[in-house]
């Protein structure tokens, strides 16, 4: 059976989100944040000690948007997937791969030095919150009357970019909430398998 290891509110939501949009079967193994401090013996199954982690079967991995675009390959079809002969197929590539390399990389910055080493770097958290809201004109611009990013109906490209603007409202990132961004992520929010994806915490003694 599919394992995905993650913490509450982190990166584990893309595979954990899209797992639930497709009802496969998989064991959730949520834990503290960050692991390799509060539950070190998870740098045995994952030497970086990140989330999401992966397992089926003999696959092992580490990157949240793989982890979502293998599930929706290997265990659809899904309309999740957009397909090598779609129009929108370029386009969805280039957000998969915006949403974590330009989107959620500013924010790691972020959420280090605000919440976990506050006080040590408080202009990278200044310059790093500056830097996403930059990097979201394109998001904002190519949203504008539509109601998804890719192939007018919901798919992996609106999971994962929309992860980054559910992390921005946690980080306190409020710029981030620009009109055709606010329409669309809590169009996206208002969904049941985010709503639980988001529900899914890290309990002790378990
Ligand atoms: N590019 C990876 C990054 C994984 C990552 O850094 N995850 C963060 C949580 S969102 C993490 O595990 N941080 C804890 C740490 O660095 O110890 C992905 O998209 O999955």
């Amino acid at each position: 059976m599919i394992k995905i290891y993650g913490t509450e509110n982190s990166r584990a939501m893309r595979p954990i989100w899209t797992a639930e949009e497709m009802g496969l079967d998989y064991e959730l193994i949520m834990m503290p944040f960050p692991p390799r401090v509060f539950m070190k013996e998870y740098l045995n199954v994952n030497i970086l000690g990140t989330v999401p982690y992966m397992i089926d079967g003999d696959i092992e991995m580490t990157e949240s948007v793989a982890i979502s675009q293998y599930f929706v390959e290997k265990y659809g079809p899904t309309d999740l997937q957009v397909r090598p002969d779609e129009e929108d197929y370029p386009n969805y590539l280039n957000w998969l791969f915006h949403s974590d390399a330009t989107l959620t990389f500013p924010q790691t910055v972020v959420l280090r030095y605000k919440f976990q080493e506050p006080g040590v770097a408080d202009a990278a958290v200044e310059g790093y919150s500056r830097w996403f809201v930059s990097r979201l004109k394109l998001l904002e611009h190519s949203l504008e009357n539509k109601e998804y990013l890719c192939s007018n109906r919901f798919t992996l490209a609106d999971i994962c970019v929309s992860y980054a603007i559910n992390l921005a409202q946690a980080l306190g990132i409020e710029q981030a909430l620009k009109p055709n961004i606010k329409r669309w992520s809590e169009n996206l929010f208002s969904r049941p398998a985010f709503i639980k994806s988001k529900g899914y915490k890290y309990e002790e003694n378990k």
